[in-house]
């Protein structure tokens, strides 16, 4: 009985890592190699090499990521047409999660979908966004963490122009 009880609490402890996800201090951080990501034929790490002129570089997994030059060639891989939308709006297609460069969804764009953390140091992004869209299925949240370990949620589909005392300051995303 002893035995079944310990191995109960090991499984909570184990289910509550995997609901929040959320990369912890007692957690060694990953050595900083950099993502690797596809870009006019080329593979370029993101940290190491830096975007290299990419406008918006879309984060499939952290093995697949590519990266386009321009908000349009991005939206077309994506079958999205960012011109349709307005302009009052962060662009960002339907089923993802973007985080940008500067407020009003400019400069860089960044995006994921995946349901796991992703160092954005790995990227070259840690400590720049400034704002945000979820264009995700309803109900599937979007986080970001702080390098104090703060964590910010957004729903989907939700926006935010302007990430205020968060702005420059996220350091790990969630999709
Ligand atoms: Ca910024």
């Amino acid at each position: 009985m002893r035995t079944r009880v310990a191995h109960f609490v090991g499984a909570v402890a184990l289910a509550a890592g995997l609901l929040t996800g959320a990369p912890s201090a007692a957690v060694a951080e990953p050595a900083a190699t950099g993502a690797v990501a596809l870009y006019e034929g080329q593979r370029i790490n993101l940290l190491k090499d830096g975007w290299r002129g990419a406008h918006t570089c879309v984060v499939t997994t952290a093995q697949d990521v590519d990266c386009y030059g321009t908000r349009g060639e991005a939206d077309a891989a994506l079958g999205h047409d960012g011109s349709a939308g307005t302009k009052a709006l962060p662009d960002c297609a339907r089923g993802w999660l973007c985080i940008f460069e500067h407020a009003n969804g400019g400069g860089r764009r960044l995006i994921f979908n995946d349901e796991q953390w992703h160092d954005l140091d790995q990227y070259g992004f840690a400590n720049r966004a400034s704002s945000w869209r979820n264009n995700q299925s309803r109900g599937d949240s979007g986080g970001l963490q702080m390098g104090n370990g703060q964590q910010i949620w957004l729903g989907a589909p939700e926006y935010s122009a302007n990430l205020g005392s968060y702005n420059d300051r996220a350091r790990w995303v969630h999709g």
